[in-house]
């Protein structure tokens, strides 16, 4: 696919590399990655795959070291706020590791606000910079792991931590009460391309991007009366300029629609109830739009 040689950074494990990996591997870029290895070749197209610790990903884009990276929206705002020189542009969400990253007090704390208060996070930059946005003067400490036992061993009055599932708070008996940001794995890309690099990046971008929208998207077949034809377009979820196809019992029809958008059960069964009969659901693999 590409003239020109491309360098794409991810995190080399942990909770962002099989979505990333899977990515690349969807959108046509053959890799394999073995033991500590920092760099893999792509025997399919010109792309380089950086293998390296997701906090490290934000300053390789940023000083083109990787002409593209795939980071968490966190760590890309966390380093931006507190490094001038982190420059890489948000392009793309890709809708995996979704979180966020939200305030939480033991379940007994009767702290109602964050004035005045010791907070412990991993995430110092963004919460100083939620301080000074709402006037408000408190103590931030860094802590790098283990953030939601500062409360009980006297170092805090609260946490600013990533929150996705909420069992870690939970266990800690800890409640979040305030939200900073949400956060799901971006896309990045250095702020310069020359012309032919930029061309291939827009061309890998949009096989990003078919892979994306793929994954949210259903095709549906389904057969119904003629006359409720208009009727069941209307219910399909996101679909766009549904295919009206005559069957040989005149009065029916099959409609065959591309759904942007999740087709639930109760979308079926309201189908179903408005005349729709052998509805299929299936996955799509790729979109060229
Ligand atoms: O080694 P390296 O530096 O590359 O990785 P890392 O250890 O710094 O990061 P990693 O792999 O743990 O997470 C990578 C990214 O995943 C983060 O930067 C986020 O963008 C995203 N992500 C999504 C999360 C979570 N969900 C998440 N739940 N990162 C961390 N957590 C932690 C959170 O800090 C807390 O300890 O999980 C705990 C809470 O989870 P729940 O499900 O109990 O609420
Ligand atoms: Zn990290």
């Amino acid at each position: 696919m590409n003239s020109q040689k491309i360098t794409i950074a991810i995190q080399k494990k942990g909770r962002l590399f099989d979505n990333s990996k899977d990515l690349l591997l969807k959108s046509g870029i053959k890799f394999t990655t073995s033991g500590e290895k920092l760099l893999a070749r792509s025997s399919n197209t010109n792309i380089d795959i950086l293998l390296v610790r997701d906090d490290d990903i934000p300053s390789l884009v940023s000083k083109g070291v990787a002409d593209l990276g795939i980071v968490g929206q966190n760590v890309l705002a966390e380093q931006a706020a507190t490094n001038k020189q982190i420059v890489a542009k948000e392009i793309l969400s890709l809708g995996f590791s979704k979180c966020r990253l939200s305030f939480a007090k033991p379940l007994t704390s009767k702290l109602r606000s964050l004035k005045n208060k010791s907070i412990a996070t991993s995430y110092p930059g963004l919460v100083k910079k939620y301080l000074v946005k709402n006037n408000l003067k408190s103590n931030v400490i860094k802590i790098n792991g283990s953030v939601e036992l500062t409360p009980y061993i006297g170092i805090a009055d609260c946490i600013c931590d990533l929150i996705s599932s909420g069992a870690t708070l939970e266990a800690n008996n800890l409640i979040e009460f305030k939200h900073l940001m949400d956060s799901q794995a971006v896309l990045i890309a250095k702020t310069k391309f020359h012309d032919i690099e930029r061309i291939d990046v827009l061309n890998l971008i949009r096989r990003f991007e078919g892979v994306i929208n793929a994954a949210e998207s259903k095709y549906v077949m389904l057969n119904a009366d003629l006359s409720s034809a208009d009727k069941i377009c209307k219910l399909l979820p996101g679909a766009d300029s549904p295919t009206i196809i005559p069957l040989q019992e005149k009065s029916k029809v099959a409609i065959h629609a591309l759904c942007s958008e999740p087709v639930f059960w109760e979308t079926m069964e309201k189908l179903k109830k408005n005349g729709a009969s052998s509805i299929l659901v299936m996955p799509v693999e790729k979109i060229l739009n």
